[in-house]
């Protein structure tokens, strides 16, 4: 051997002990981290304007990357924004992914369906998702003692370490791969979400025993770890996750996903708990924030992100990796326990001016943070008020790794790559965007430009029951606000511009109709 060819062993083997990306991998493909946090308000952040809750990490990837103002998640509940996200395609289309999942709920998403994992898989990608899943698992009623399949396994990740549904929903358990975490076959599980199944106590039933946090509303069935949940469990003992570690177990393990050896880009969709209901920290955050136990929680993820970043640092992945924070719909106090939410006085605004929260059309129900980071890439400091949505993700995703998307795949999701590299554009990346509430077909309004139609309850033909719920008011006579100059949507012009109203209807009824959006 020459000494040229053992310095170039030398330096082979130096690039893999310290994790480089290694010769071969393909550099012009960036890393993918898609931060998806829960019910985390547009008011939220430090860097959003928030004072009484710190959020140093996630205030740097503002400072080191672009803030969007005018970001939303693409339903105001959770399922249908994470169905939308993973497929590209407005959730409120078809039934399954439409609404709030329960715990025993089979997949939403059709295995074979485009997704953004399974894109960036065929993209040469390395893909995980680490955190709350809450898009159904299995066909027909999930069983838990078996190999869970069809799972994020069969649409696209590589690996998975999830919470089926919801921290406040049973089963209590985490899901590694096809697998329940710490399965006991002598002990199996069992859930119902209609009726009481075995005899563990209930919230409803004692609540003495309630230790840990009350309910409020709801969230009366079976007590796990001192909490009321909603659905019933028997069973998994050993396998049930303790609510004050759960911010801990997911970063260790996003931490060790990223650490993991490869010869290729990575994508992981780190999807927090975080801060949504039971708020129940680890100890060392609680009481640290200036709004109660919600601050504490969302100083926690804050905490979480920081980890994410230290690790990127740490393994000199940071300049080739896209970084993204967002949330699943908008803040919300009082969920359904009595975690000081729905009394608290700190004068901490969930959602900045907005209108409403979580659940609602108005902005305050799914205009979210939205921070990019790319070094070199996407402009460091810098905010843009492009409209944009996690619906365009899986079109942006594939213009970034040079994918051509299938015509059926993708049905509404725009390339927003433009806007995250702040490229001066010459006309928005997207003119109009459909927002949601939860259910098929749920309750929609419209944006087009700064116009924003919230459809009088008559007009879509919902019932004024479905519109209460949205949160507009219950009004039969359709809403609309000019967003340039009314954030807090004050102020109703629908009389004033009738024809406004016409020409963004029928919009919205061609988007509709027409089964897509994407151009
Ligand atoms: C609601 C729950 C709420 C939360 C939400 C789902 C009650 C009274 N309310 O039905 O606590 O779990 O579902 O939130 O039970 S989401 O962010 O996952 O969409
Ligand atoms: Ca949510």
């Amino acid at each position: 051997m020459n000494r040229r060819s053992s310095l170039i062993i030398v330096i082979l083997h130096f690039a893999l002990v310290m994790q480089l990306p290694a010769f071969g991998a393909d550099n012009a493909k960036p890393n993918i981290i898609f931060i998806l946090a829960d019910d985390v308000g547009y008011g939220d952040l430090g860097c959003y304007g928030a004072t009484k809750v710190k959020t140093p990490n996630l205030d740097r990837l503002a400072r080191e990357g672009t803030r969007f103002t005018d970001a939303h998640s693409p339903s105001s509940v959770c399922t249908p924004t994470r169905a939308a996200f993973m497929t590209g395609r407005y959730a409120w289309r078809q039934r399954e992914g439409a609404g709030i999942l329960s715990g025993i709920a089979p997949l939403a998403i059709k295995p074979g369906t485009v997704t953004v994992a399974s894109l960036l898989k065929q993209a040469g990608y390395a893909t995980g998702v680490v955190g709350k899943w809450h898009l159904g698992l299995g066909e027909g009623e999930t069983d838990y003692n078996r190999e869970i399949k069809p799972g994020p396994l069969e649409i696209g990740f590589d690996s998975s370490f999830i919470l089926p549904a919801t921290g406040d929903r049973t089963p209590c358990v985490y899901v590694q791969d096809r697998r329940v975490v710490g399965y006991d076959p002598a002990d199996p599980i069992r859930v119902n979400y209609q009726q009481k199944i075995g005899d563990e106590p209930t919230g409803r039933e004692n609540p003495e025993l309630l230790t840990k946090q009350k309910h409020s509303n709801g969230h009366d069935m079976t007590i796990i770890n001192g909490i009321g949940r909603i659905g019933w469990m028997t069973g998994g003992k050993a396998a049930r996750w303790v609510d004050e570690d759960m911010a801990d177990t997911f970063t260790k393990q996003a931490v060790s996903f990223i650490e993991r050896p490869r010869d290729k880009p990575f994508f992981l969709y780190f999807t927090t708990h975080d801060a949504h209901v039971p708020r129940v920290p680890h100890p060392r955050f609680r009481g640290t924030s200036g709004h109660g136990l919600r601050g504490d929680a969302i100083q926690q993820l804050d905490w979480c992100v920081g980890e994410i970043l230290a690790t990127l640092d740490r393994l000199k992945l940071a300049d080739n990796t896209l970084v993204i924070f967002t949330s699943d719909n908008g803040g919300v106090m009082d969920d359904g326990y009595q975690d000081g939410t729905g009394n608290d006085t700190s004068g901490h605004q969930l959602n900045g001016v907005l209108r409403a929260k979580k659940g609602s059309l108005y902005e305050g129900g799914h205009r979210v943070p939205f921070v990019a980071r790319w070094p070199g890439k996407v402009q460091a400091g810098a905010t843009s008020n492009e409209l944009i949505c996690h619906v365009d993700l899986l079109a942006t995703f594939a213009a970034l790794t040079d994918q051509k998307l299938p015509d059926s795949a993708a049905a509404d999701s725009f390339n927003i790559l433009p806007a995250l590299l702040g490229e001066r554009l010459e006309k928005p990346c997207r003119d109009h965007l459909v927002h949601h509430t939860g259910g098929f077909p749920g309750r929609l309004a419209i944006r087009q430009g700064s116009w924003k139609l919230i459809p009088g309850a008559g007009a879509t033909g919902d019932t004024k029951k479905a519109a209460k719920k949205a949160n507009t008011g219950g009004s039969a006579i359709a809403e609309l606000y000019n967003l340039a100059d009314d954030l807090p949507e004050s102020k109703n012009l629908a009389a004033e511009h009738a024809d406004q109203v016409r020409q963004i209807s029928s919009l919205l009824d061609r988007l509709r109709s027409e089964g897509r959006s994407r151009p």
